[in-house]
């Protein structure tokens, strides 16, 4: 998106750079992460108005091909410029910089109107169901711990990290502990199609779907996969772009999607992905990247939308982080979460909270 046609159009870009401590390591199949490293993209209008963004990339490139230290470069040298320059960037691929870009300058187009972002994207209603992604413990009284304060905290649904080795005497222990909640695995790509006959066991514990079980290019090796299993896959590191979806749904590589706006590019390509979903009739849900309030914020309006009908990995802001850079998001008892419904995102960093995660600021200005 360039700044072409925004009633509010930006003459300088601040990224900021963030890094926030976990409250507890976050361990997947591919790596431990103990803290938010986050760019933050600030537009800013002459008339004092700003929009915000953030990028979904982590530190390392593990969970796609994008990272921190890469977007803050592909930002700051092409996307910026361009955008400030009312031009096309050309570049290809890059979609968590992108997005958190295009975040920022639709949050400021839209403060400037006074609309909020829900309404914006087409949003239906004001709360959405919350569940909680838990990260891989060698303990599995501790994993069990996890997923009883969660439970008891009414989140609806607990989803699992899983990795070879890692996968069936969890789901085992923790479904004998809690036979009829809402249970899902998330493998984040972690297995190979020969693996199939041992991911075909995970049939016998009722999760909601298994999520990411093969490569992020496995487009077929999931609808075989997906024939051979009566658990529904959901695909997350795959689904890049509409095109994509539209292809998985079509060759029926699986039967949920995770939409997570930084990895297709931006909030607009998440909401066709969104839209030709629920007319093949696939629900989807709202991933998350351990985001900071604003990339929440961005969250929480996009699963606002109809086809949004499984609960997403939108937890509460404690749930992350001792302290928040927004006010904090909370999940009430009954497992929902407000949708922030001021202009724009509806929120923004507090000023004493930049003033501690931020460690680089750059300023980016028209010429
Ligand atoms: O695969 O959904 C994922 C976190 C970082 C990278 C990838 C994933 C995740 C999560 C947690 O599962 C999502 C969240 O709570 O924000
Ligand atoms: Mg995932």
């Amino acid at each position: 998106m360039t700044a072409e046609g925004l009633a509010a159009s930006p003459n300088a870009v601040e990224l900021i750079r963030v890094r926030l401590p976990f409250v507890r390591p976050f361990r997947t199949s591919f790596g431990t992460e103990t803290e938010k490293d986050a760019i933050l993209v600030r537009a800013m209008a002459g008339d004092g108005l700003e929009g915000w963004g953030e990028c979904a990339a982590m530190a390392a490139p593990r969970y796609s091909g994008e990272w921190t230290d890469g977007a803050l470069l592909v930002l700051r040298d092409f996307l910026v410029p361009a955008a400030l320059t009312g031009s096309d960037s050309g570049v290809r691929g890059h979609a968590m910089a992108k997005a958190a870009l295009e975040a920022a300058l639709l949050d400021l187009e839209l403060r400037s109107r006074g609309v909020s972002l829900a309404a914006h994207l087409g949003g239906v209603r004001d709360r959405v169901e919350c569940g909680v992604s838990l990260g891989i413990e060698d303990d599995l009284d501790i994993l069990l711990e996890q997923v009883r304060r969660f439970v008891d905290a009414g989140y609806r649904r607990i989803k699992l990290k899983i990795e070879p080795e890692r996968d069936i005497e969890v789901v085992r222990v923790v479904r004998a502990g809690f036979p009829s909640i809402s249970l899902t695995v998330d493998a984040n790509a972690a297995y190979r199609v020969e693996g199939a006959d041992h991911l075909r066991t995970l049939d016998e514990f009722g999760l909601d779907y298994v999520e990411q079980p093969l490569g992020e290019d496995e487009l077929l090796g999931h609808a075989d996969l997906q024939r051979g299993m009566n658990t529904p896959i959901c695909l997350d590191e795959t689904i890049t772009s509409a095109t994509v979806a539209a292809d998985a749904i079509r060759v029926e590589a699986c039967r949920v999607i995770n939409i997570k706006p930084g990895r297709v590019g931006g909030l607009r390509e998440a909401v066709r992905i969104h839209d030709l979903a629920e007319a093949a009739g696939i629900p989807v849900w709202c991933g998350g990247m351990l985001e900071t309030g604003v990339g929440r914020a961005a969250n929480l309006a996009l699963a606002s939308l109809p086809n949004f009908r499984l609960p997403g990995d939108t937890s509460g802001s404690d749930r992350y982080f001792h302290r928040d850079l927004t006010e904090p998001f909370v999940v009430d008892p009954d497992g929902t979460m407000a949708v922030p419904d001021g202009p724009g995102i509806g929120v923004h960093p507090l000023p004493e909270a930049l003033k501690e995660f931020a460690v680089q600021r750059e300023m980016i200005r028209t010429a």
